[in-house]
């Protein structure tokens, strides 16, 4: 029978070490066994689970990968949920995508079982996973969906963007070829695992090539450096927010220990950032640190990535570089006028075999992402001296801060639920850390008071730690324009004068 092409490659590269974790190393030989028994137990004896969305919460490691490809290779649709989600994202992700079933490790098992039982959606721990009788798998067609990535937009609620499995073939090819991923390659995994950068950049291009990942729990700046300096790593990928942390942290080391972590840096293959700008300064001082020069490139859930730097050939702070292999890409002004000269800027629009299929049970959100076969990403760019450099957002509604993508509006319509909160205005503020941070402009309700801190702790349980705004400014009236609509370049600025 034919496999899909990740387990094909995956039963060649047999006892290779995959995936190393702190609780050792795990082969990809057992990678495989583990889908197996994860497929099988999905089946339930049926022949084919039909994409059915089997979601599942499980942190990075040989259980992540074991459970995405049990669910292919039982035909489902997989579903990654956020580690850092609050109860009513996790809920709204469940509702929206219809899962029938998640998968859980036994520590986090109780974060679910509520929602599920209400829900009446199946709950299986993948530690506890009966090992069923040898069961024929079915024969996944590369055109069927494979994967739901919640993502957030223009619209309040975020939406699913399915790719298929040929989709998802492309978009890791396409990254093999351009950054000569390798067998030998090793690569930390801490970047979250609901997000293209993590699972397709990171992790599915590592197990595609026979690379070996070390994968954290999260994002621990010791332990990496610590790793580092033993030379653990070949290949790093980062946003933007990670390399001005660690550029503090190493910038506050004696002379002997940053030496001996640079090293570590300095001898790795390729070091890549991405999911938000890289300023310029932050290219050049990592570069006078440790003689690294990063490899930006662009990209977006719905179209995995699609502009780079190149891995041999001038990688230019501040720019994106050029289309990678297999997508093709067009900058359009707003008059729908394509604008591929240099210097004139207009929104990126992509096409190619790398580019979802549509959003989850959202037809006409569809419709209206794609002209003519091309998807609207919603940047700006414009092309200088033969690079493309990403310009900014067409909406102001989307913000960026540490690599994740926010809605303005999914966060107002949670904090308009606040008791006290007559209306409010979210934006992004810059911020040398995160790019940007959340900031809230509000008009509170007679009477009534506010501050920043009793804010956050009210939308803990409520939204994810990185939605929540981190400045806060009380107003007797928002700026609006003619129309009585809140203008919010007038709402940064109030920021930017306090
Ligand atoms: C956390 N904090 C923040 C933010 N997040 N402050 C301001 N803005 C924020 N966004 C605060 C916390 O409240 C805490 O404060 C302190 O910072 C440390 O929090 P912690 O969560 O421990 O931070 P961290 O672990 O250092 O996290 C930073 C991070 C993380 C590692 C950069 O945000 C991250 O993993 N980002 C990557 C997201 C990603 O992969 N995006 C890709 C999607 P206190 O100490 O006061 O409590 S985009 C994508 O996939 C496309 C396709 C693409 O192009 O890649
Ligand atoms: P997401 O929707 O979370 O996948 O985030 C995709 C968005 O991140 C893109 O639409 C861009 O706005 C932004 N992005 C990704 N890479 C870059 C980059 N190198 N420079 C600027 N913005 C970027």
């Amino acid at each position: 029978m034919k496999q899909l092409p990740i387990i094909e490659r995956a039963l060649t590269h047999g006892e290779r070490v995959a995936v190393r974790t702190e609780n050792g190393e795990h082969t990809y030989r057992e990678l495989v066994v583990g889908s197996e028994i994860v497929a099988a137990v999905l089946l339930d004896g049926t022949q084919d689970v039909q994409e059915a969305r089997i979601a599942f919460l499980l942190p990075p490691g040989e259980r992540y990968i074991q459970t995405q490809w049990g669910i292919w290779r039982a035909g489902g649709i997989a579903v990654p949920l956020s580690l850092s989600a609050a109860d009513q994202e996790l809920e709204y992700a469940l509702e929206d995508a219809q899962a029938s079933a998640v998968v859980v490790s036994r520590e986090l098992a109780e974060k679910l079982q509520a929602i599920c039982q209400t829900n009446g959606i199946r709950v299986l721990n993948v530690d506890d996973l009966p090992r069923a009788s040898a069961q024929t798998l079915p024969e996944i067609d590369p055109h069927r969906r494979a994967m739901i990535l919640y993502t957030s937009g223009t619209t309040s609620k975020p939406k699913g963007v399915v790719t298929t499995h040929a989709c998802i073939q492309a978009q890791i090819e396409s990254l093999i070829q351009a950054w000569g991923w390798q067998s030998a390659d090793r690569i930390p995994l801490f970047l979250p695992l609901h997000h293209i950068h993590g699972i397709i950049n990171a992790m599915s291009c590592a197990l595609w090539s026979a690379a070996e990942i070390e994968a954290f729990p999260s994002f621990d700046r010791e332990t990496i450096f610590r790793r580092v300096a033993d030379h653990a790593y070949t290949v790093f990928m980062a946003v933007p927010t990670i390399y001005v942390k660690l550029i503090e942290a190493l910038e506050s080391l004696s002379v002997d220990e940053r030496t001996r972590i640079v090293t570590g840096f300095a001898d790795m293959r390729l070091m890549i950032s991405g999911s938000a700008a890289l300023p310029a300064s932050v290219h050049e001082k990592w570069f006078e640190l440790t003689g690294q020069k990063l490899l930006e490139r662009y990209g977006m859930t719905e179209i995995g990535m699609a502009i780079s730097n190149p891995y041999l050939g001038e990688r230019r702070p501040g720019a994106v570089g050029l289309p990678l292999p297999g997508v093709e890409i067009r900058l359009q002004d707003e008059s729908g006028i394509s604008v591929n000269g240099e210097g004139v800027p207009g929104e990126i629009q992509v096409r190619g075999p790398n580019v979802f299929s549509e959003y989850w049970r959202r037809d006409q959100a569809t419709r209206e992402s794609f002209v003519d076969g091309w998807f609207r990403t919603g940047d700006m760019a414009v092309i200088e001296r033969g690079y493309y450099r990403i310009l900014g957002r067409s909406s102001v509604d989307i913000i960026k801060s540490g690599g994740y993508k926010l809605s303005a509006l999914e966060i107002e319509a949670s904090l308009m639920d606040h008791p006290a909160i007559d209306q409010c205005a979210v934006v992004g503020v810059p911020d040398e850390t995160w790019g940007e941070t959340v900031a809230v402009a509000l008009v509170l309700k007679p009477e009534d008071e506010l501050d920043l801190e009793s804010l956050r702790h009210w939308c803990q349980d409520r939204i994810s730690p990185y939605k929540i705004p981190r400045k806060l400014l009380v107003v007797d009236e928002l700026p609006r324009n003619a129309m009585g609509k809140i203008t919010k370049p007038a709402v940064i600025k109030l920021f930017l004068r306090t």
